[in-house]
């Protein structure tokens, strides 16, 4: 077993490859002697029981037992989180230190920790407790709570610098060491916990605890999916009844405590059927089930007759195992898998009967859930011109839906490259001591220095490929001078710019672990509204700044805010206005021009020399764009511009909700930086995603790189722009139209709206499907069985009774002449709200039967569900 190295201080990774069984498992080392050891999934508790399913599991039981005690009695308390934070794997993965167990640091929280709260009025000791069957921490007696669930991330040492420098400026020194910043969720916004403890014991035994409960809790909602269902009995039954052997044979569990079990795990099942489930497992026909009796029930609960349907069709009679010629011909005619025998042979012996050569239904189940639903990224494909690429891009990251009340954060920047932004903006100020970050929504800004840190820090951490800034600087030059020296000084040596001009831009593989700073060239064009040859005089001024629109505005924030809750919105809102306002031409002076590897230019117009060197990029609003794509030559002009140099399209500063635009015609354009609010979880920023969602898998890992090589057709370099239409006539009629089945089979494990107040036990579940394509489909959309909504969205069928495994089995088909830029939104709409959806890019998604990951409408992963389906393209 190969292991990973992360360290924690200096923020290196090496990471080596997974062990199979085992996500995730990390080892996390520390330059004091915090070192807590790998945990992985099934074996948090205890390193010497490395499985639930072993045999000798007691001590194992035991501790489960006691963190999850009577979790029947308390039906407040969900079990688990629904959903995965976004990174708190580094420091959950962690294994507790050998000499004291989970359970010991568990007992010691419950009796309470001192340590220091810090807010950035206050420092103040404060006893935190464990409580609510380790389901929550507690502190200032109680009236203060965090729920394990809605812990986000846990930050210490150097990640937590950040939050030290801004709430507690004047911090005394040995105080970083025992810092633990928790950032959590409260009714769909950020708040942070910043804690000091008193010695390195107690830090250790937080840390730890959390760490560890966090994992289990994960783990608990995580075996729920599994197909191995003695594990998940034998869990649940030690959680609820005994961890002894002999009641193993008692009846023990009536209707009405499975019942409020399933509840708990978010199992939801009419009690109709659930009561028709109990009967057919209550073998001795008592009304109570005994452990076998409960391992029977969970066994037809979990039943996918949609995978018994496929299990009979790729299997000979009687139906009972799986040969491997039958697996190799399912991996190639259903799933189209490009593999060898050899390949194939490997995935067969993990799946299979342990001492046969044959695959029973099982394994079989487990595979299906196993297999990943993208395609792998070709290698060498990162050494092409940085114009080649589509480049995951933010706009406006400081501003983040999901605020962090009352600090100040940088939470913005963090999320987005965690998630595998490669282009980021900062909007540079006059602060009272310095340049600062306009922080939109908030009284106060962040000083430049934090964000550029807090980007250093995270810059390469989901991807290794170059990371954009671009910088919008609205401050004087003497902020303008310190904000080049702080960059010069925080960023150094990966800084990225050219002192010569070039005719080709470098490539991401040549600017690895590289930042480029995007910043305005402005001395030579001072002044000049020269959108005037282009654009009419009423275009833009329509869209900038009439009163109507301006209250408009101030409505909506007003709106806004009340629903907010928040004192200082309001003022905050209209102080971002007034800044908007205010943005006027500024000289951005060469201390800043010197350091950037590229130049947004003023766009006057395409045939220019200042429009036609390597380095230089325009950035456009939306609505200009669309201008240009309205005129027939200028929308050939912008086509044969982005075959050669970077454009970046924005937002239009009236989307003042942060909504977002469609993508797709600006890809079709070959824009590289299609901007998107990451913060707003709209069909635009799902379609942006969705664009960037493939993963590399290479040597040390694999990873979302934040650059997709753009479709053939927009890569060839043209000498006029006539040519174009000729080009794409010429490359169409290599490819005949095709046709897209989608086959609806089943989601597993639905969750259940939080807010549903209304216990209903009748769930009644349907998918809607939509494509989303840059033309008009040659054949509209058809379904077997569901409703045609329009020529791109169908729905299927509802599905009453069942929100454990509700089974659709519908077909959606649709012909497109072009699917290079498709992409397909699926959307379960459970009593009639949405409640998971996902949105994918049709060419990355691999075809035959695969289980999708399902999102939240805030686009936060589920853990459990997911969503069967079966493509094919014909
Ligand atoms: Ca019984």
């Amino acid at each position: 077993m190969s292991e990973s190295v992360i360290d924690v201080q200096g923020f290196n990774f090496k990471k080596g490859r997974e062990h199979s069984s085992c996500r995730d498992q990390r080892k996390i080392t520390q330059k004091d002697d915090v070192i807590i050891s790998a945990g992985s999934s099934q074996c948090s508790l205890n390193s010497e029981h490395k499985s639930v399913s072993s045999g000798s599991s007691s001590t194992l039981r035991k501790s489960i037992r006691s963190i999850f005690k009577r979790a029947v009695d308390l039906p407040r308390v969900n079990m688990g989180p629904l959903t995965y934070s976004y990174s708190i794997n580094d420091l959950v993965n962690k294994r507790l230190r050998k000499e004291c167990d989970l359970i010991t640091l568990c007992h010691i929280l419950q009796r309470g920790i001192e340590m220091i709260r810090i807010t950035r009025r206050k420092r103040k000791f404060y006893e935190f407790k464990l409580i609510n069957n380790n389901g929550q921490i507690i502190w200032k007696d109680g009236s203060k709570f965090l729920e394990l669930d809605s812990i986000k991330d846990i930050r210490i040492g150097d990640m937590a610098s950040t939050y030290q420098e801004e709430v507690d400026p004047k911090r005394l020194r040995h105080d970083s060491k025992l810092w633990i910043t928790i950032i959590y969720k409260i009714s769909n916004k950020l708040k942070a916990l910043h804690v000091v403890a008193l010695n390195e014991s107690d830090f250790n035994t937080f840390l730890s605890c959390i760490c560890g409960l966090v994992t289990i809790r994960r783990e608990l909602m995580e075996s729920i999916l599994l197909p191995d269902n003695s594990q998940f009995a034998r869990i649940h039954w030690q959680i609820t009844v005994s961890e002894k052997e002999e009641d193993e044979e008692r009846d023990t569990l009536s209707f009405g405590d499975v019942k409020k079990l399933c509840d708990k795990f978010h199992i939801y099942v009419s009690t109709g059927q659930l009561l028709q489930t109990f009967q057919m497992a209550d073998i001795n026909h008592n009304g109570l089930l005994n452990y076998f009796e409960f391992e029977k029930f969970i066994k037809i609960l979990k039943n996918r007759k949609e995978v018994n349907m496929l299990w009979l069709k790729v299997t000979k009679h009687p139906h009972s195992h799986l040969s491997f010629e039958e697996f190799y011909r399912f991996l190639i005619n259903e799933q189209q898998e490009q593999v060898s025998r050899e390949t194939a042979w490997s995935s067969f012996t993990k799946y299979k009967e342990p001492t046969q050569l044959i695959m029973g239904q099982d394994g079989f189940t487990k595979f299906l859930k196993e297999q990943p639903y993208l395609v792998d990224v070709e290698e060498e494909l990162y050494s092409r011109p940085l114009n080649h690429y589509f480049i995951a891009s933010s706009h406006n990251t400081y501003l983040l839906g999901k605020q962090i009340a009352e600090t100040p954060s940088v939470e913005g920047y963090i999320q987005v490259l965690q998630q595998g932004c490669r282009c980021v903006e900062i909007d540079i100020w006059d602060g009272e001591n310095g340049p600062v970050v306009c922080h939109g929504f908030l009284t106060s800004a962040i000083p430049l220095k934090t964000v550029i840190r807090v980007i250093k820090k995270y810059a390469f951490i989901t991807s290794p490929y170059p990371l954009i800034i671009s910088l919008e600087i609205n401050c004087n030059r003497d902020n303008q001078k310190l904000a080049g020296l702080i960059m010069k000084e925080i960023l150094a040596e990966q800084l990225y710019f050219s002192a010569t001009v070039t005719d080709k831009l470098p490539s991401p593989k040549e600017l690895k672990h590289r930042i480029i700073l995007k910043s305005k060239k402005t001395s030579q064009l001072a002044g000049s509204g020269n959108f005037g040859e282009l654009f009419p005089s009423s275009f833009s001024s329509s869209y900038e700044s009439s009163n109507e629109q301006d209250n408009k505005m101030k409505d909506d924030y007003t709106n806004n805010s009340s629903s907010n809750n928040s004192n200082n919105t309001n003022s905050s809102s209209m102080q971002r206005i007034k800044r908007i306002g205010l943005k006027k031409h500024v000289d951005i002076i060469n201390d800043i021009l010197s350091i950037s590897g590229i130049h947004g230019i003023k766009f006057r117009n395409f045939s220019l020399p200042e429009s036609k060197t390597a380095a230089h990029c325009f950035s456009l609003n939306e609505h200009k764009v669309e201008y240009m794509l309205r005129d027939k030559n200028l929308k050939l002009s912008l086509d044969k511009h982005n075959r050669r140099y970077l454009i970046r399209v924005y937002p239009h500063v009236l989307r003042y909700k942060s909504t977002n635009f469609n993508p797709i015609p600006f890809w079709k354009m070959g824009v590289q930086m299609v901007a998107t609010n990451w913060q707003t979880n709209d069909i635009g920023q799902q379609l942006n995603l969705a664009m960037f969602q493939i993963l590399d898998r290479q040597p040390d890992g694999s990873f979302k790189s934040g650059y997709i090589l753009k479709p053939k057709k927009l890569l060839p370099v043209v000498t006029k722009a006539k040519m174009i239409p000729l080009l794409y006539k010429h490359l169409a009629n290599d490819n005949d139209p095709v046709t897209i089945k989608i086959k609806i089979l089943s989601t597993q494990l639905l969750p259940r709206l939080q807010d549903t107040t209304a216990r209903r036990n009748d769930t009644s579940s349907y998918v809607k499907i939509e494509f989303y394509t840059d033309e008009e489909p040659i054949v509209p959309i058809s379904v077997d069985e569901g409703t045609k909504i329009s020529a791109t969205e169908a729905s299927t069928k509802s599905c009453r009774g069942n929100g454990f495994n509700p089974i659709w089995d519908a077909q959606v088909s649709i012909t497109l002449k072009d699917t290079e830029l498709t992409f397909i939104k699926l959307m379960v709409i459970s009593e009639e709200a949405p409640i998971a959806s996902v949105c994918l890019k049709l060419s990355y998604l691999r075809m035959g039967y695969r289980h999708i990951p399902l999102f939240n409408m805030e686009g936060e992963q589920y853990i459990f569900c997911t969503l069967f389906i079966h493509t094919q393209i014909l």
